[in-house]
């Protein structure tokens, strides 16, 4: 695309900050090789902070320490979040184990499972920044565009089932990934090759997304309906690929899923993606570069609040969507085909891969990988990758997947696994086993209230109910988040938390568990020492009322908010009476 063809706000609104930075950064080079190389330099400039976000980077600082720090008259301790672009969440052994290393070496000791399947390194230190990067390359894995305002990784559900139809969806996914990935080369100058820059350095040709690159984040993610393990609705485009037995027959895409928003600003919102057309197997790429595009020259560049894909789509109505969509494709497309009903896929425990061998999925609170106290899940995981060099996925849960197990191994892994106190499937309760959270505090600059750090103390008081309740066996999601980012997803499960202020959460509740609709807000601001309390009532009338086969978020969503909040305040008037 040429650059002077390139898009700006509609009504001739001011474009953002935001842009003037990518428009004037010689494809994402920016001053970001000379701060690297500036020792002195303890972080990097604004414009370059919003430019590393293209090369994976994030500059955070230590909330922890911070307000001692800025009271001692010191500086932040700024570090590095360096997020990892990995298709479907697939790694082999020996870039697991490298990849292990280094977050022993050159970050915080930990590895983190996202909830779209990649790992990110935390507590990098600027020194260490470039050695990280160069070295994660090496392994033949990239972290160009794992953020930024460009197609992220994209998800795909994790089953490493070795049929025609995991198969196909492991290389479709991988496909769609590096088709959106940016052809800049300042990611190589600056990470991979050093000093060498290349002579059109700052000119290359982006032919999808121009010289200002999309509005904002935009994601992809692809599933059937026979497990939306990855929440395929809340991507900006959803693939639901549809099969006829083992044959591919297409794809729905469903388009305008996100869940961002701002407390207080009605104008944001989550939303779910809408089913927009259906394409047969050989006209996907096609189709979702005409959606790229289309977000790419109609998406708000003005106001980064509302410049999602989702906000077009409800701005300009769905056979707007339809139509534009056509005439950048140049031609026609189907309505979407009817789909069977989601379900999602507990993927956690043993599971047959069809070719005589298993895979086991393995629980990691929060996505958390280390060593604490007796828990050391690091060092267990390391172990059996080294000794029995398990292909290994990363689930949209969270949670680890050992892929590719001869059935003679399976004993002696879990031995091993519980040697190092590792948590097994078998020992967590259905609630702990659906329950996800956000890191937050103290890496995330956005965090309004903690999440991954509370979320074990939460799913123990909240079991505590459901146990008082009889409903120990009930699988509820519940997803909790330190601001309304919606990180862990937390508008599309039975039970969101969501930060409102320290210590304090508004309850979202009546989505399903399949991801096909959005929970409603309940209570702003709850107390974390009251989430527990809240629940209960609403656990109780669901003990009591449900109807056969009822899951919660179906009970709460029949009996609407109104009545919800009146089970509460009931109770509430009960326990101080
Ligand atoms: Fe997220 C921003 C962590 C999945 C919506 N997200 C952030 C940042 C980078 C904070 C920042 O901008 O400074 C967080 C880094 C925290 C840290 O210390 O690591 C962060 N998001 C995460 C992860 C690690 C949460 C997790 O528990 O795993 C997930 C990484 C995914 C990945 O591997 O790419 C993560 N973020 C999501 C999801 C869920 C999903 O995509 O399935 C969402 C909701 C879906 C969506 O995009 O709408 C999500 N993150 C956001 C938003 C809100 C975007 C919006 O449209 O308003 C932000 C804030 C922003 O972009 O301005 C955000
Ligand atoms: Fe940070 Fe908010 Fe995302 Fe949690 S939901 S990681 S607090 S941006």
């Amino acid at each position: 695309m040429p650059d002077s063809a390139q898009p700006s706000p509609p009504n001739g609104a001011k474009p953002s900050k935001v842009e003037a930075v990518k428009r004037e950064s010689r494809r994402l080079r920016g001053d970001i090789a000379a701060t690297l190389a500036d020792a002195e330099a303890i972080k990097f400039a604004d414009p370059d902070t919003a430019l590393l976000k293209f090369h994976g980077i994030y500059q955070q600082y230590d909330r922890d320490t911070a307000t001692e720090r800025k009271q001692q008259k010191l500086d932040k301790e700024y570090q590095f979040m360096v997020r990892l672009r990995i298709p479907a969440g697939r790694l082999t052994p020996e870039q697991y184990l490298a990849l292990d290393d280094f977050a022993g070496g050159l970050a915080n000791g930990t590895l983190r499972v996202t909830t779209r399947q990649t790992f990110q390194f935390h507590g990098v230190l600027k020194g260490d920044l470039h050695d990280l990067m160069h070295q994660i390359n090496r392994q033949l894995i990239t972290t160009v565009a794992a953020c930024g305002d460009v197609v992220r990784n994209v998800t795909a559900t994790p089953a490493p089932i070795k049929d025609q139809i995991h198969t196909t969806l492991d290389r479709i996914d991988g496909q769609v990934s590096r088709h959106f990935e940016p052809r800049t080369k300042g990611y190589h100058e600056v990470w991979v090759d050093g000093e060498k820059i290349e002579p059109d350095a700052g000119a290359e040709d982006e032919p999808i997304y121009g010289a200002v690159y999309l509005p904002r984040k935009f994601k992809i993610g692809l599933a059937t309906p026979q497990d939306n393990s990855i929440d395929v609705l809340t991507n900006d485009i959803g693939i639901i690929a549809l099969f006829d037995g083992q044959t591919l027959t297409g794809y729905n895409l469903a388009v305008g899923g996100g869940l961002g928003m701002t407390h207080n600003k009605p104008q944001t919102y989550p939303r779910l993606a809408t089913p927009l057309i259906f394409v047969e197997p050989d006209g996907l790429i096609g189709a979702l570069e005409a959606v790229v595009k289309l977000q790419r020259d109609h998406g708000n560049r003005s106001d980064r609040k509302r410049a999602r894909l989702k906000y077009v789509v409800d701005d300009m109505g769905i056979d707007w969507m339809r139509k534009t969509v056509e005439a950048y494709a140049g031609r026609d497309y189907e309505d979407p085909r009817p789909m069977p009903k989601f379900r999602i896929v507990d993927h956690l425990g043993w599971h047959s891969q069809g070719d005589g061998r298993w895979y086991l999925g393995i629980p990691v609170a929060s996505g958390r990988i280390g060593d604490f106290g007796e828990r050391r899940i690091r060092s267990g995981l390391r172990t059996v990758v080294d000794r029995f060099k398990p292909n290994i996925v990363l689930s949209p849960s969270q949670d680890v997947i050992l892929a590719d197990i001869a059935p003679k191994d399976r004993k002696r892994i879990e031995a091993v696994l519980r040697q190092h106190g590792v948590v097994l499937s078998g020992d967590l309760k259905p609630f702990e086993r659906w329950a996800l959270a956000c890191p937050a505090l103290p890496t995330c600059g956005l965090a309004l209230s903690e999440a991954e750090r509370v979320r074990q103390p939460l799913v123990e008081q909240i079991m505590a109910r459901l146990i008082r309740h009889g409903l120990e066996g009930e699988k509820i999601s519940f997803r909790i988040t330190g601001c309304p980012n919606g990180c862990a997803r937390p508008y599309a499960g039975d039970i969101g938390l969501v930060g409102r202020m320290p210590g304090h959460y508004a309850l979202y509740v009546g989505g399903d568990f399949e991801g096909t609709r959005l929970n409603v807000k309940l209570l702003d601001k709850v107390a974390e020492a009251q989430v527990a309390n809240t629940l209960d009532p609403l656990f109780a009338a669901f003990a009591a009322g449900r109807k056969r086969r009822e899951g919660f978020g179906d009970f709460c969503h029949r009996l609407g908010a109104e009545r919800l909040t009146a089970l509460i305040d009931e109770a509430r008037v009960e326990e101080a009476v």
